[in-house]
């Protein structure tokens, strides 16, 4: 096994490998397109992606952070409910110590009345995300993305 192994609580959780990003819609959504399109264009940036698919409950969200320990959370809503569903689950993800510092973004079409407001934005960002990306500002998450460790960007660097 090439990854180092902690105890955590009752399960055993791997180190992050820095190389995995989790793609993951909300427990309200149940568009899948998006999620398709996102594993693709991160992977593309040079990560390895576990796609958890559309209606995931807050819980598994949760589970599967602390267990992977990704390079990256990427949160994707199409429904019109992403900014309440992100609020509330970024607000959970970051009471967890071990998610304060992973680095998580989300995007789509995240609000019912076309784009978020710049206040709307900022809550999303006080609340703990590290970028939120109107749906036309793929160039913008690109550039995120491929500033992390693992990104495409630091493999052309090495
Ligand atoms: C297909 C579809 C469905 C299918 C989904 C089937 C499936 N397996 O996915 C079904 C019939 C189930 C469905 C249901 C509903 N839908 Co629907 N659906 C669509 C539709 C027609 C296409 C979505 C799609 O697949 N697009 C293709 C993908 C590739 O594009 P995308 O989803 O837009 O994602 C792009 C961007 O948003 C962006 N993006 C997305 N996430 C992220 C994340 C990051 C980080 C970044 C950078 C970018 C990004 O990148 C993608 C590529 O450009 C859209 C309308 C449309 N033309 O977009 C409505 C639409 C998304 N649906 C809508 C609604 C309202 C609903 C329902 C609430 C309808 C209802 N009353 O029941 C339900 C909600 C169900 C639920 N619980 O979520 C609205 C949402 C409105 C809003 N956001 O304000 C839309 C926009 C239709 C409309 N114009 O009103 N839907």
């Amino acid at each position: 096994m090439s990854e180092e192994v902690r105890a955590y609580g009752n399960s055993v959780v791997e180190e992050p490998s820095g190389r995995t990003v989790i793609v993951s819609s909300m427990a309200s959504d149940s568009h899948t397109w998006n999620l398709v399109y996102l594993e693709l264009l991160v992977r593309e940036l040079g990560f390895d992606v576990v796609n958890l698919g559309a209606c995931v409950p807050d819980e598994l969200l949760e589970s599967e952070c602390v267990s992977r320990r990704p390079a990256m959370l990427v949160l994707s809503s199409v429904n019109g409910h992403g900014y309440q569903d992100g609020l509330r689950v970024v607000q959970r993800l970051r009471a967890i110590p071990e998610l304060r510092r992973l680095p998580i973004v989300i995007g789509g079409k995240l609000g019912t009345g076309g784009p978020l407001s710049d206040e709307q934005t900022a809550e999303l960002l006080f609340a703990g995300f590290d970028g939120v990306f109107d749906e036309q500002n793929a160039a913008a998450f690109r550039h995120f993305a491929a500033t992390l460790p693992g990104g495409v960007s630091q493999l052309e660097g090495a």
